[in-house]
């Protein structure tokens, strides 16, 4: 297997596994999990006996997301939620927190770090505040595990009786502004692993498959491959249990319940829940609610059938235009817990040998994946019994040369034929195909080459720019995903570029713009800068806390803002003096 261009998957500063694990193991004695709220009135151990017990039930349970920024207005939207809920007969059983991503760094780095749309808490007393604002599970997911800060994160998680921590799946893919210590992140993320693994309860490793490698990948096999591959690093070499969660991604119900389907014969670990399907949020709230209906009839059918523990997650209709408000989010909880009475009327019309088959390919496809993978790995020098090696090897081959090298589908001239092609990537290509369809030639002096790069993990939206620049005959340099601004105005530099497109979704899109434009003006490089996707920011004297729509401002740094494909072509057209 030679490949000049593949990043070194070994490097020697990483301290063995076994070590940070010891390491991380001996800190229970100073951290170990407290009690809350939930585990005291429900008088579990951990949100798995909850969750096993729920299952043995046939009940389905419930996730609520809290996305406020504000601590006192998260802990009131918890308590509000939560007993409304119960008034009108409707048991909200987990609420998940959306810290935010300056939440990743170590503590000490914070303070200065630039911030995004979620929430900062500031210590062992301010996670407590949360696990015991109501007698239901709080699920830290997001910029916990997997980041730098995990550690400190972690300790305060267990120490406030959090019993589900995660996220696994962001180790893979997500990179905090300005870091790009990877050793440092594994080692944090290793030591926190060995924390967990440590408690007498059940501490559930939550990893959201979408926000890791199977949110990237073409072909869904190698997303359940990638769950047998975290089962191998967290149960098999670590000893503390995996809990999956996916859904974001899956708008067809016959591969939404074929995955789960899948999931439960490769795991019995109870999963966390079944993430909303936002990717379907695309108009009005009343639109919206087809969405949600069709995405949760597949989600309390499959849990039906295969009781995996799950929660489900009813995701409000506004998602899609902003942060959801109290009300909203009970509306939708009430929706789930209404459809959960009709849903079981629905089962004979299924045809469920149809979703065996789906799932049979998954498994087939996952487990070939999975073992490729690690046979792999191991012929390039990783060892594969170290679960810090194995993981930062992973984590730098990346997604794409993951599925290209080992994926179970036939290889072609074109890469790899997906078993089961994922729908993320099967409907972009399709959009951007039609879209293509539609417009004249480009009629520019020469092909333009446009420099791109996304300011944060969501790359969707870059790769159907991609398709569409393709599409009209413009030549694309990649500058990657989750880059600073500097080193995106270098890659088009020194590649040529004679536009420049940034895809930005987390809330920074005007800090982003002024920093490019700053950049470039130090550099003295003037090009076009095309920037799309969630163009919003949350102003520093906000008293909301909420993002506000910045575009006029992006406009007035010079930077073109583009809401669509559309507005691209325009803009595109006018800097490069094509008719
Ligand atoms: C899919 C998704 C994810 C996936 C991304 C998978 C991946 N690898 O790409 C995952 C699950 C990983 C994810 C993670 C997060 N997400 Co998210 N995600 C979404 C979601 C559902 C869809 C976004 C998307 O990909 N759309 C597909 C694209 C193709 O559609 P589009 O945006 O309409 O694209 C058009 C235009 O925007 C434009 N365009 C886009 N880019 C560009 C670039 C150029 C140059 C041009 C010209 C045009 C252009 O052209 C397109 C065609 O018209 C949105 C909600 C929603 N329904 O929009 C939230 C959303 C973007 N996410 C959000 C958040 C908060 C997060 C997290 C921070 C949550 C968390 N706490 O973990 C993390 C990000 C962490 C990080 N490090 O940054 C928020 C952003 C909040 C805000 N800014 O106000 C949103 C809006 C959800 C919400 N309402 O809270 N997410």
């Amino acid at each position: 297997m030679t490949d000049d261009t593949m990043p070194a998957l070994i490097d020697p500063r990483l301290q063995p596994g076994s070590e940070l694990l010891s390491a991380g193991r001996a800190m229970k004695r100073s951290w170990q999990l407290g009690s809350c709220l939930f585990l005291s009135e429900n008088g579990v151990s951990s949100e798995a006996e909850w969750k096993r017990q729920c299952a043995a039930k046939g009940r389905v349970m419930q996730h609520a997301h809290i996305g406020f920024r504000d601590v006192n207005r998260t802990i009131e939207a918890i308590r509000t939620v939560h007993a409304t809920s119960a008034k009108a007969g409707v048991t909200v059983d987990r609420f998940g927190i959306t810290l935010d991503w300056s939440m990743g760094y170590p503590e000490g780095m914070r303070a200065k770090a630039s911030r995004g749309t979620g929430i900062v808490l500031s210590g062992p007393e301010d996670f407590a505040r949360i696990t015991n604002a109501a007698p239901a599970a709080a699920h830290f997911g997001d910029f916990m595990l997997g980041l730098p800060g995990a550690v400190e994160n972690t300790r305060a998680a267990l120490a406030a009786g959090a019993t589900a921590v995660g996220n696994l799946g962001q180790y893979f893919t997500f990179r905090l502004p300005y870091w790009d210590d990877d050793v440092a992140t594994t080692e944090a993320t290793v030591t926190a692993l060995g924390l967990i693994a440590a408690q007498e309860e059940t501490i559930l490793v939550h990893s959201n498959l979408d926000d890791g490698f199977a949110g990237l990948f073409v072909d869904m096999a190698c997303a359940l491959g990638m769950v047998i591959i975290e089962k191998h690093i967290i149960e098999h070499l670590i000893g503390a249990r995996v809990s999956h969660c996916y859904g974001h991604h899956f708008s067809d119900p016959l591969s939404r319940a074929a995955f789960h389907a899948a999931l439960v014969r490769v795991s019995d670990t109870p999963g966390t829940m079944i993430f909303g399907n936002t990717v379907a949020y695309q108009g009005t709230p009343a639109a919206n609610y087809a969405s949600l209906a069709s995405y949760l009839l597949a989600d309390i059918l499959s849990l039906g059938r295969w009781p995996a523990g799950h929660a489900i997650n009813p995701v409000p209709v506004t998602e899609n235009q902003r942060i959801p408000d109290i009300d909203e989010i009970i509306d939708a909880q009430c929706f789930a817990h209404r459809l959960a009475s009709h849903a079981p009327f629905y089962e004979p019309v299924l045809d469920w040998p149809k979703i065996e088959a789906m799932a049979e390919i998954l498994v087939d496809g996952g487990q070939r994946f999975a073992a490729s993978v690690l046979r792999g790995l191991e012929e390039l020098g990783v060892n594969t019994n170290d679960c810090a090696a194995l993981m930062l090897a992973i984590r730098r081959m990346g997604p794409k040369r993951m599925e290209m090298l080992f994926g179970p589908g036939v290889q072609s001239s074109r890469g790899r034929m997906p078993l089961i092609h994922a729908e993320w990537a099967r409907e972009l290509n399709h959009k951007a195909a039609d879209w293509v369809g539609k417009q004249g030639p480009l009629n520019a002096r020469q092909p333009p080459l446009v420099c791109i790069g996304t300011t944060d993990v969501h790359e969707h939206g870059k790769y159907l720019v991609e398709q569409a620049l393709e599409g009209l005959g413009a030549n694309i340099i990649d500058a990657g995903v989750a880059i600073d601004p500097e080193t995106l105005v270098a890659k088009a530099r020194d590649t040529g570029a004679n536009v420049i497109a940034v895809s930005t979704y987390n809330g920074v899109a005007l800090s982003y713009a002024k920093s490019v434009k700053a950049v470039m003006a130090a550099q003295g490089l003037d090009l076009p800068v095309l920037i799309g996707g969630r163009l919003n920011e949350i102003p520093p004297d906000s008293n909301s806390g909420l993002p506000v729509d910045v575009r006029s401002d992006i406009a007035a740094t010079g930077c073109l803002p583009c809401a669509d494909l559309d507005e691209m072509l325009a803009a595109l057209r006018a800097s490069i003096g094509s008719e």
